[in-house]
C-alpha cells in the first residue's frame, strides 16, 4: 500500500511538469480534490454544470465526443469558465494508437483537443511512441498527459506487471506525464498525481460492471489524490449539494491522511 502523507503544496515542489505543479497548487489553495466527470450529451448541459459546480472542483473531465451539438464555441465557453472558477479541463479521450495517429487526433480533427484541454489521457498499451506523439503537440502548449494504469471496470485485463511497466514508461517523460488514472497509487515519488474514477458515497456497481469505492477508501486506503465523480453527482436531485458532499468527504479524507 502506497500512501503519501505529504500535502499537495509540498508535492507541487517536486513536479517537473508545469501543469502538475499548477494542479497541486490549485487543489491546495481552492481546498478541493474533486474532479467532476461531466458526462452529459448537450453543450448547454455541459456549460450549466461547469458554471454551477466550477467553484467546487479542481478538474472538469469531459468526453467531448458524446456532445450531440458540438461547436468550437463550446470549448471557448468552457475555457472562460475554467478561468472564472479556476479549474483545469481534462478531456478523457483515452488515446490508444500509434504516435503518428494520436498526434493528429490530439491536434486536429473536429475537436482540436490540444487547443482547449489542459490534460488528456492515454493507454500505455501501444508503448512509448504514443507518449512521444502526444508530447510533440502538448509540450509546447504546456499541456499534461495522464496514463491509464488501472481501470475501475470489473474484468479489465490490466495486471500488476502492466501497471509497473506503465509507471516505468511514465518515468521517461516526467515533464509531460503528470500522473495516472488508477485505483491504487503506484509510486512513492511525490510528483505523480493519482486520479481515481469509480467513486460514490456508497460502494456500488452499475449494470456494465463499473465498480465504485467511497472517497474515504480511495484516498485513505488506496492513495488516490483526486476523486473523479460522474453519476454520483450529475444524476442527483441537487447536483450542487451533492458535489459539496463529495468535496467535503474528499478533503476531509486528504487532511486525515496528512495528519496520520
Ligand atoms: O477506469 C476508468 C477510467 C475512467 S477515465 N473508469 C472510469 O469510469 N473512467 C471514467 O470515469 C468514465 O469514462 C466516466 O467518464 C467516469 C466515471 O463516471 P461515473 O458516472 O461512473 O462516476
Amino acid at each position: 500500500m502506497i500512501i503519501s502523507r505529504n500535502t499537495y503544496a509540498e508535492r507541487a515542489h517536486y513536479c517537473l511538469s508545469p501543469i502538475a505543479k499548477n494542479l497541486f497548487q490549485l487543489m491546495d489553495e481552492k481546498k478541493t480534490n474533486l474532479a467532476l466527470s461531466a458526462d452529459v450529451t448537450s453543450a448547454q448541459q455541459l456549460l450549466k454544470l461547469a458554471d454551477l459546480l466550477g467553484p467546487e472542483i479542481c478538474v472538469l473531465k469531459t468526453h467531448i465526443d458524446i456532445i450531440e451539438d458540438f461547436t468550437p464555441e463550446l470549448t471557448q465557453q468552457l475555457r472562460k469558465l475554467a478561468l472564472k472558477h479556476r479549474f483545469l479541463i481534462f478531456e478523457d479521450r483515452k488515446f490508444a494508437d500509434i504516435g503518428n495517429t494520436v498526434k493528429h487526433q490530439y491536434e486536429g480533427g473536429m475537436y482540436h483537443i490540444a487547443d482547449w484541454a489542459d490534460i488528456v489521457n492515454a493507454h500505455s498499451l501501444p508503448g512509448p511512441g504514443i507518449i512521444k506523439g502526444l508530447a510533440e503537440v502538448g509540450r509546447k502548449k504546456n499541456r499534461g498527459l495522464i496514463l491509464l494504469a488501472e481501470m475501475s471496470s470489473a474484468g479489465h485485463l490490466i495486471n500488476s506487471d502492466y501497471m509497473q511497466s506503465t509507471l516505468k514508461m511514465a518515468e521517461q517523460f516526467a515533464d509531460f506525464v503528470i500522473g495516472f488514472i488508477t485505483q491504487h497509487a503506484l509510486s512513492k515519488d511525490p510528483h505523480w498525481i493519482n486520479l481515481t474514477p469509480g467513486v460514490k458515497l456508497e460502494d456500488d456497481q452499475d449494470k456494465f460492471g463499473q465498480q465504485y469505492v467511497t472517497p474515504m477508501k480511495a484516498i485513505m486506503e488506496h492513495g488516490s489524490d483526486v476523486i473523479i465523480v460522474g453519476r454520483g453527482i450529475i444524476k442527483a436531485n441537487d447536483p450542487l449539494e451533492e458535489a459539496q458532499k463529495y468535496r467535503e468527504k474528499g478533503w476531509e479524507s486528504y487532511l486525515q491522511r496528512c495528519r496520520k
